[in-house]
């Protein structure tokens, strides 16, 4: 593994879901979450091409715990598309649990994705929905702008940033997550399990510090 990464022009940075519902005081905190947003702002300076993406469910969406009667949140159900860690609400469509962090500074950002929407599925990677079929259009969008490596950094580690390395590896794209600029949720050793999945994947698992602008 390189031990520093020089951004360049084909480069794009993904910061990954860093909405309040995910930082303490919110829906589905993320342990220390919030510790990520300076990190996340000090990198996305490095980067001249940063996409965010936003997690962003209709009320009633089928990973909420609150919709299986008798269910509750970290438990998992068997949805058509498979496994489903169930949640409670979160991130729901207008809600401030939704919004960005407030401190989160990322002004360049030339894109928002949002996923998750469909009430039916839930949508972990950036790329695909959980049925791992349908997509976002985020591959073809970050082609056609002729990006060539994917940074991805945010919130949480073991499930949104892990899919969407995952699936931007199988789309082609050279891949890096930034580590220190991610937290884990970490059910059921979930956190251990990204790791080693990212690892065989060939993603580069490296420190903010590790990252240089051209000069
Ligand atoms: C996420 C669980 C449910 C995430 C989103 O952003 O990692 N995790 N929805
Ligand atoms: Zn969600």
């Amino acid at each position: 593994m390189p031990s520093s990464f020089v951004i360049c022009d084909s480069d794009v940075l993904l910061v990954v879901d860093i909405q309040n519902d995910f930082c303490p005081g919110g829906r589905l905190p993320v342990p220390r979450g919030d510790e990520v947003v300076p990190v996340v702002n000090a990198v996305a300076r490095q980067f001249r091409h940063v996409v965010l993406t936003q997690d962003w469910h209709p009320p009633g969406h089928q990973s909420f715990a609150s919709v299986h009667p008798g269910k509750r949140p970290f438990e998992v159900v068997s949805l058509p598309d498979g496994p489903q860690v169930l949640w409670p609400d979160h991130c729901v469509q207008g809600t401030p649990g939704a919004e960005f962090r407030h401190d989160l500074d990322v002004p360049h950002a030339e894109l928002v994705l949002r996923k998750g929407y469909d009430p039916s599925i839930d949508s972990y990677s950036a790329f695909f929905e959980n049925d791992r079929l349908t997509p976002t259009g985020l591959a073809g969008y970050l082609r056609e702008r002729g990006f060539r490596r994917v940074f991805i950094a945010g919130l949480a580690f073991d499930f949104c940033v892990r899919y969407s390395a995952e699936d931007a590896r199988r789309a082609g794209f050279a891949v890096a997550v930034v580590e220190d600029a991610c937290r884990a949720i970490d059910v059921n050793g979930s956190a251990d399990e990204a790791r080693r999945l990212l690892d065989a994947l060939a993603v580069n698992r490296v420190a903010a510090e590790s990252l240089r602008t051209a000069v």
